[in-house]
């Protein structure tokens, strides 16, 4: 059987990517760059053995049961798998992969970019001098903002991206702490100086910087809920490249208005109904720090989730376990913190 396999990709990829997947496989590609509703994603995936997914197709339990039956695999693009009914998909016998690894390192730079915008003014600088030109020249008391050194973080989800923001906060001077599910090895734990707490409210009560690097799971939906929003420090800031759905947003607006919290640092905020308008007005007030989902956007990640998608289809259309299977685990998204 020599036949290409036949496969649907929902967005635009990096043009290598969609290049290479012309010559190895039979190629549809969503050219309007846009979600696909429902019906079209199902439409296009007539006679189609492969979806090529991204986080803006909802792949739930009745999209699965409508899929035709031609379509045994479905390739993620991208980590977070929160985006399908993982459950459901594996019962109806598909295959699900993910993209990991490739995007940990610029997702772990754009958390310490949101983590020093804020305390260092970033935005508020600049938005003075180009936009404003309310720059009178340098004083001795412009701008002054807040150091990191030597304030605590508090990683939530110790896993491949958790661990790489840990030690690049690490060499800012930061102290590292974490809450995880698993207690990391010394060999992780040991050159990070990390701190271990087995208990997410008490780590949460210490430390200055909270960082939310869990996957989106039953278990992780509103981890930093309003109760804990209380108990964390006077003064203290969350910085948020994971999911909007970790953090009780009304809750996190709600104590930055009041001044409990410093403010937040967020690539990924709720977005069904557009961006709630207190929290843009707590980012005009440059309380707040907002940023795209641009955490895994650099042309060379997005390039290696691209290779990623093609190597899961071609082992799986080969008979061979692709490299990044999602596996079962009673959740929804990925077994390991990350
Ligand atoms: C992408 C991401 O922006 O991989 C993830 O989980 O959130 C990002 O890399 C997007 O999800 C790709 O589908």
């Amino acid at each position: 059987n020599t036949r290409k396999p036949r496969i649907l990709v929902t967005r635009r990829l990096p043009e290598v990517i969609e290049a290479r997947m012309g010559t190895l496989f039979e190629t549809d590609v969503n050219e309007a760059d846009l979600p696909l509703h429902a019906d079209d994603l199902v439409a296009g995936l007539a006679d189609k053995d492969v979806l090529v997914s991204s986080i803006t197709d909802i792949i739930d339990t009745r999209l699965i049961a409508r899929l035709p039956a031609s379509v045994r695999m479905i390739a993620q693009f991208g980590n977070g798998v929160d985006n399908i009914d993982i459950d459901a998909a594996l019962a109806a016998g598909l295959s699900v992969t993910n993209t990991p690894s490739v995007l940990t390192e610029d997702t772990a730079d754009m958390a310490m970019v949101l983590m020093l915008a804020l305390p260092r003014r970033l935005i508020e600088g600049t938005q003075l001098l180009v936009r404003e030109r309310a720059w009178a020249g340098w004083s001795p008391t412009w701008m002054l903002g807040h150091r990191l050194r030597g304030k605590t973080l508090g990683i939530v989800g110790m896993g491949r991206i958790g661990t790489a923001v840990a030690q690049r906060a690490k060499a800012f001077g930061l102290k590292i702490h974490y809450y995880s599910r698993n207690r990391r090895p010394p060999a992780v734990e040991e050159p990070l100086e990390a701190v271990y707490w087995p208990d997410l409210d008490a780590m949460i009560e210490a430390v200055d910087i909270v960082s939310l690097h869990t996957p989106r799971t039953r278990e992780t939906f509103r981890i930093l809920d309003a109760n804990r929003l209380e108990r964390m420090k006077q003064g203290s800031f969350v910085v948020n490249v994971s999911r909007p759905e970790l953090v009780d947003e009304a809750a996190l607006v709600a104590g930055i208005e009041s001044g409990h919290l410093s403010g937040a640092a967020l690539d990924v905020f709720e977005n069904r109904n557009g961006i709630n308008p207190r929290l843009l007005a707590l980012a005009e007030a440059n309380k707040v720090v907002l940023t795209a989902h641009m955490a895994s956007a650099t042309l060379e990640a997005r390039i290696e989730m691209g290779e990623a998608v093609i190597v899961n289809i071609r082992a799986f259309m080969d008979g061979h376990q692709p490299p990044h299977l999602v596996l079962p685990d009673g959740s929804h998204g990925l077994k390991r913190a990350d």
